[in-house]
């Protein structure tokens, strides 16, 4: 990939011979990481996530751009294109990732739109350098998107981006989804900024959650704190003066056809079956997979598994928990402790209820590559997702993907937004431990014959909507021909 080169701040489009994009991503990151090499020299890796894939193709075939973050503070890049997609890099300072990313992104507005699962806080210059953030990367949107453009902004980072925006250029047409829940009106309204929240999320034509109680809150929201009008029928519309605003629930979804064609490789069903006979060949293998993070409720599923070990209805000779948690946020004050929390739940419980060469859990604090999480699924007699609050959790869909020898129960919390399409999974409360207990028990001993008819309708439903259904179906409502 070609290496960027450290610049000046400039007008992005000046020193390149890039046609002006009619189709950009504005993200909080860029689809690549630009990573330090040890020589002090940078080079760029590609980070792959759901998004990039769904929206690659677009991107490329209308010479589009992507306008973000390269994950590194304080360096200024160069614009460059890769394989026909161009990259706009947007600078933040070491304060900037602070203030605006840890901060008020991650340290206010994730927990309150998580159903203040940890206390937010609420500083005022974590809010002023949101403000300034957001105006970086308007500014730098207005300087690049041609005349007409579509842009699309993507989560909770880029709130005040829309309004910004469209008072730089009232020509654009401008998208936003929100990949975390739109939270209850009674908690939204604890945020002393709430009103230039919603006004700046105003400013775009269409506005996407990934459920209709999303879309309820924001319209209360809406009408109530920005005085936006509502039409006759139309529950789905509002207006602020002359404009109309479409908003819209476009559950996200994930590759499932590339998911489910990687599960049936060779290879990957070999490391499952290899990770089985590294787990002693056990009778049932129960599964998590998160990023290490509070909402998840990685707690809630140790806790259900230590109480069933403990009134001897399984273990650990023949059933065994595996927690893959990828590191998230580490930097964050919130997650540190939870992570200590959790780590101290599973020295407790190896300490309790191992034997040698039996852990009761086996707890992966890594990231590992995409096949391997594959073969992980393809693993697993237990699927355990049981967030207190998710946007939608991908994970959930992913270990259905992977299933299509509709082996393999899904537990599932109501609170993932995927709840409200994978409505055969085990759904339980989070809140509720001895409900999750019982649903968890109830899965290890389900009759093989049920689980294959839940299996069946799920994947029915996740290999039809894909993600690249949900991405034609957020740019069609914002009018874009896909
Ligand atoms: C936000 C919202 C919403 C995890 N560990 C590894 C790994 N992963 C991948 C999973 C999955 C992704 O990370 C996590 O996605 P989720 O949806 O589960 O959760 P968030 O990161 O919180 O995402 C969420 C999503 O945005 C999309 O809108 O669904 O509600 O919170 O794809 O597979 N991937 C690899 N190694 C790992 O160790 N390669």
């Amino acid at each position: 990939m070609q290496n960027g080169s450290v610049t000046g701040r400039e007008d992005p489009m000046a020193r390149t011979k890039f046609p002006p994009p009619d189709f950009v991503v504005v993200a909080n990151r860029l689809p690549v990481d630009l990573e330090k090499l040890p020589d002090g020299g940078r080079r760029w890796k590609r980070s792959p996530g759901g998004l990039v894939t769904a929206l690659e193709p677009m991107l490329r075939a209308r010479e589009g751009a992507w306008v973000g973050w390269p994950g590194v503070p304080d360096v200024e890049v160069e614009p460059l294109v890769e394989d026909g997609l161009q990259l706009h890099p947007v600078n933040l300072t070491a304060q900037e990732v602070e203030d605006y990313y840890e901060g008020f992104s991650n340290g206010t507005l994730w927990p309150l739109y998580h159903d203040v699962v940890a206390p937010p806080a609420f500083h005022r210059h974590w809010w002023q350098a949101y403000v300034t953030v957001n105006e970086r990367f308007a500014e730098y949107t207005a300087k690049v998107a041609a005349k007409g453009a579509t842009v699309w902004i993507q989560d909770y980072q880029l709130q005040l981006m829309p309004g910004m925006l469209r008072e730089l250029r009232p020509d654009l047409k401008i998208g936003f989804f929100l990949h975390i829940p739109m939270p209850p009106v009674e908690l939204f309204m604890q945020l002393p900024w709430r009103t230039r929240i919603v006004e700046g999320l105003l400013g775009a034509d269409v506005i996407g959650f990934h459920t209709a109680g999303g879309v309820r809150n924001f319209r209360w929201l809406a009408t109530r704190l920005a005085g936006a009008g509502t039409v006759r029928n139309k529950t789905n519309e509002v207006t602020v003066g002359r404009r109309t605003i479409t908003l819209g629930a476009f559950p996200i979804s994930i590759d499932s056809k590339h998911l489910d064609e990687l599960s049936r490789t060779d290879a990957v069903q070999k490391r499952a079956a290899q990770i089985r006979e590294d787990l002693g060949n056990p009778s049932k293998v129960i599964l998590g997979v998160d990023r290490l993070d509070y909402t998840k409720g990685i707690d809630v599923r140790l806790r259900a598994f230590h109480e069933l070990l403990e009134e001897n209805r399984v273990q650990v000779e023949d059933t065994v928990m595996i927690q893959l948690a990828t590191p998230s946020r580490e930097r964050v004050e919130h997650y540190q402790k939870m992570r200590d929390e959790i780590e101290l739940a599973v020295g407790r419980m190896n300490g309790e209820y191992a034997n040698i060469g039996h852990p009761a859990v086996h707890y992966l604090h890594q990231s590992l590559p995409r096949e391997e999480l594959a073969a992980f699924f393809v693993a697993a007699d237990v699927m355990l997702v049981t967030p207190l609050r998710d946007g939608m959790n991908l994970v959930a869909k992913e270990y259905v993907a992977c299933r299509h020898d509709l082996g393999g129960v899904l537990v599932l919390s109501e609170f993932a937004g995927a709840a409200v399409e994978l409505t055969s999974a085990l759904l339980v409360n989070p809140h509720d431990t001895d409900g999750v207990k019982e649903t968890l028990y109830q899965a290890l001993t389900m009759e093989p014959q049920e689980g294959r008819k839940r299996m069946r309708t799920l994947r029915k439903q996740v290999m039809s909507h894909d993600v690249d259904r949900w991405a034609r179906s957020f740019l069609s409502a914002l009018g874009l021909d896909t």
